[in-house]
């Protein structure tokens, strides 16, 4: 006891506790090999439970030795609560009804924030984070000359008007591969039912008889249209892969006082196939909303189709100075992504066989990324009720569970694969996990959902919260030019519900660097210019948006 009184050094929970009736879990950070004694007081102090932690071997993504907690049955609502171990507590936690819910709203309201192309109004989000549009006219044409590789690129003859659509991240690249997963997550919630009811955001559209979600969605799927070459070129139907500043830009930076100039980049089999997927998946959601917008969404899916079908290896290898790469050298995945959305949409049976063929039905590598959208495709197959489609998603949900089991965190990321994004993997990987808590009605599968969301508040070696405005320790500083605090008081602080990359290994910029050896989950600092550990993104907000919804949504049917 007394040596456990000594060697209990700290203790991690979720930051914004939990529902009544929903599994607690928590994390004491401990060299001791013994069973810790724990208890949790309330906010008056009172002993309300207690009992003895469970050692787990030691974690070597967080570079120590753990012990796990089962607070379950601590069901009383209410406010001020903190988990005691030795001279360890955690921050004070709540046990409530819907804590999540404001976490979701706002994760989508990151949305409207990032739009380009408008005024972000002060109506709508408080004159801290009002701003002129960004980039309000964007006609731009083709890059032309040569790239950092060397290699030359003929530019073209047009300008498209690509004004609109969020930016993607820090920077105010607009890139169809990231847009694409970012609009399939938001998509795919309203697909399962995830209302956010006319008026529930505070967006331009709010009050125009439409879901707001599906509302800041089309935001984001107008800007994709535009990025298709027009009828009559060379490559009519590809998509660009993004359209970007021609040079990096400092921080801090107001998006409308950009100097640089936009240019278009060169088509890609990978964007125009995110474009075919995306617009079909429009096609289903608008077909009873706005149905010339949905017609408009189904040609255009055709179109991106059946480019790529010509164009099947425009792999993007292009290496630009002024925006990120997102470059992928096998688009085997986006085909059976593609080919999934536009099977669903139109049941042509030449898309089936191209499924059936497929071995993504069948094999899935893992969770969804950027670069890897097969499991996009499983889960609309999975939804439309495929079997096949079912079976490798649960499968892949049983070995993120067994993660789970070896993660003192109780994350579905075992090991030290600790990547840029590493935050959006998990939530990625807790999507699968979700989806397979609906379909079996296993709660096995809902714990490490939970305890993602819990790790991305607080329940971590650094005890901070990712979550800029929500958990006792948020993160402050993201890479962002706008919300630039972090580097010039004159400029906002990120608002609430903005998730930062998260901890990486692999150093990518200077402050990383400088950290030196780390433990994986602890390789990250709240630094403005740590692009590699501490940007914001559309595509790690959504999944953001997508789990805090699913966790808000489910706790009612326990
Ligand atoms: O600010 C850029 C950030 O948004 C990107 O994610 C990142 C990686 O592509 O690059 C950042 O820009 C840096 C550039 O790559 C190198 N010079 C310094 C830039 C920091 O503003
Ligand atoms: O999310 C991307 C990550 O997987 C890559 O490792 C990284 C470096 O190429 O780039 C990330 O994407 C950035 C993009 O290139 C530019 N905008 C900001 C994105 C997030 O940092």
């Amino acid at each position: 006891m007394i040596a456990a009184l000594l060697l209990a050094t700290a203790v991690r929970i979720g930051g914004l506790g939990f529902a009544p009736a929903d599994a607690k879990a928590a994390t004491i950070e401990s060299e001791a090999a013994a069973p810790i004694a724990w208890r949790v007081e309330d906010a008056a102090g009172r002993a309300v439970l207690s009992g003895r932690s469970e050692p787990a071997a030691r974690d070597d993504a967080a570079g120590r030795r753990v012990h796990r907690v089962d607070l379950s049955a601590l069901r009383t609502p209410g406010a001020g609560y903190r988990l005691i171990a030795g001279a360890a507590a955690s921050p004070r936690f709540a046990v409530a009804p819907g804590l999540y819910r404001p976490l979701a709203r706002d994760a989508l309201t990151y949305f409207y924030h990032n739009r380009a192309g408008t005024p972000i109004e002060a109506r709508f989000v408080g004159a801290r984070w009002a701003r002129p549009a960004g980039h309000p006219d964007e006609r731009a044409t083709c890059f032309s000359g040569a790239d950092r590789k060397g290699v030359r690129w003929p530019g073209c003859a047009y300008t498209l008007d690509v004004t609109g659509g969020w930016y993607d991240a820090g920077d105010h690249g607009k890139y169809v591969v990231n847009g694409g997963i970012a609009l399939w997550t938001l998509l795919d919630m309203a697909a399962r039912g995830v209302a956010f009811p006319d008026r529930s955001l505070s967006i331009p559209e709010s009050g125009n008889g439409v879901d707001d979600l599906l509302d800041e969605a089309r935001y984001e799927l107008d800007f994709l249209l535009r990025m298709q070459v027009p009828a009559g070129q060379e490559l009519a139907g590809m998509a660009h892969h993004k359209v970007a500043d021609a040079r990096w830009t400092a921080l801090p930076l107001r998006p409308d006082r950009d100097p640089e100039t936009r240019l278009l980049y060169p088509p890609s089999t990978a964007a125009t196939l995110n474009l075919a997927a995306v617009a079909a998946q429009g096609a289903r959601l608008w077909r009873g909303i706005d149905p010339a917008f949905a017609r408009r969404c189904a040609e255009a899916s055709a179109r991106a189709w059946a480019a790529a079908k010509r164009h099947p290896a425009m792999l993007a290898t292009g290496d630009f100075a002024g925006s990120g790469n997102y470059g992928d050298a096998d688009v085997s995945d986006e085909i059976f992504w593609a080919a999934a959305e536009r099977w669903v949409l139109t049941r042509d049976p030449a898309l089936r066989r191209a499924i059936d063929a497929s071995r993504h039905l069948r094999a899935s590598s893992g969770e969804a990324g950027w670069a890897a959208t097969a499991p996009l495709g499983l889960m609309t197959l999975a939804q439309a009720g495929d079997p096949t489609a079912r079976t490798t998603l649960i499968a892949a949900a049983g070995r993120f569970r067994d993660e789970a089991r070896r993660s003192g965190y109780g994350i579905p990321l075992a090991g030290t694969a600790y990547v840029w994004g590493s935050n959006a993997v998990l939530l990625n990987r807790a999507m699968i996990l979700a989806i397979a808590a609906d379909r079996t009605r296993d709660e096995s599968y809902r714990a490490p959902v939970i305890a993602t969301l819990d790790y991305l508040t607080g329940r971590n070696p650094l005890g901070r919260s990712y979550v800029s405005g929500y958990g006792p320790d948020p993160m402050r500083h993201p890479h962002h030019r706008f919300w630039a605090a972090g580097v010039d008081p004159a400029y906002p602080p990120a608002p609430p519900g903005a998730l930062s990359g998260g901890p990486n290994a692999t150093p990518g910029d200077d402050v990383a660097r400088a950290i030196g050896k780390c433990a994986p989950m602890t390789c990250w600092r709240d630094d403005a210019r740590a692009y590699s550990l501490n940007e914001v993104a559309i595509n790690w907000n959504a999944p953001l948006a997508w789990v805090a919804a699913w966790r808000d949504a489910t706790e009612a049917r326990r």
